[in-house]
């Protein structure tokens, strides 16, 4: 007998702060998907006072494939979402689907995401291509989310039409160049940075349908102060990533190999 070729490794990422009351649903459901892949899923939390931690924890110890991911530093969505890449990375995923702890993102779009991977080395879940969706959102929400689009895909001249979408699946390669260590976000702006760094380093990017939904229980991190600090993100990004090498002056010192100096 021959064993055939190796079913790729696939880790859900899924960053929580108090997602108590759906982390459990939530990973039990990515795991039920019937998939031709190794599939791991990998809870980035932040220490949650509510203990969602522990809850996955209590998970792990009974399934091989759940991790868990305890951080006691510095919170945030920025910084556990980066910790949670690279403890993907090593855990030898050859694929990482990135997704919320709310529900927002549901699971049955994970083999979508997965199929479209095939010919993209970043696939996003969009709400702005036809067939997707942003379903019972309040209007204040809808709003936001098309100023930020509308400023950011002008800003970058992004080809991409769900640019915050934070429900996407990277090539194991896609993270490994857009250094991971040299990242500068530590709230949500993380979703952007990683975005335009990918873009920037001329990995294709597809965006395939989905329909996005309101959390499913618990309460939003996002508020006016993290909307403002994304936006002022965004224009820093652009400088630090975007702004063409002094003649004369090769870069040098920390953060000095910028995605524009080399192709995947
Ligand atoms: N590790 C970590 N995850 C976080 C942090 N803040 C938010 N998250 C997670 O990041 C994901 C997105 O956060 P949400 O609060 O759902 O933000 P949102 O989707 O913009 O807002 P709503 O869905 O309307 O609540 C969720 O899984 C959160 O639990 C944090 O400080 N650290
Ligand atoms: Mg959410």
């Amino acid at each position: 007998m021959t064993d055939g070729p190796r079913p790729p490794r696939v880790v859900a990422m899924i960053p929580t702060y108090n997602e108590a009351e759906n982390i459990g649903d939530l990973v039990a459901a990515v795991l039920a998907l019937a998939l031709p892949a190794d599939l791991h899923v990998l809870v980035a939390d932040d220490d949650s006072p509510d203990g969602t931690g522990r809850i996955v924890e209590a998970m792990a110890a009974a399934d091989p494939r759940v991790h868990a991911l305890v951080r006691r530093k510095r919170r945030g969505r920025g910084a556990g979402g980066i910790a949670g890449f690279k403890a993907s990375l090593a855990l030898g995923a050859d694929l990482v689907v990135e997704m919320d702890g709310d529900f927002s993102h549901q699971p049955r779009h994970i083999p979508e995401l997965l199929a479209a991977s095939g010919g993209a080395d970043l696939v996003l879940g969009s709400r702005f291509v036809p067939g997707g969706r942003d379903a019972e959102r309040g209007l204040h929400r809808r709003l936001i989310t098309l100023v930020v689009r509308t400023y950011i895909r002008r800003l970058y001249r992004l080809p991409v039409r769900d640019v915050s979408s934070g429900f996407r699946c990277f090539q194991r390669r896609v993270l490994e160049a857009v250094d991971l260590d040299d990242l500068i976000s530590v709230g949500q702006s993380v979703v952007l940075e990683i975005l335009y760094k990918t873009h920037l380093l001329g990995f294709s990017i597809r965006e395939v349908p989905i329909e996005f939904v309101d959390r499913k229980r618990g309460r939003t991190k996002l508020d006016f102060l993290a909307l403002l600090e994304t936006l002022l993100m965004a224009v820093k990004f652009k400088k630090r990533y975007a702004a063409p090498p002094r003649p004369g002056k090769p870069p040098t010192g920390p953060g000095s190999a910028r995605p524009h100096m080399s192709l995947p």
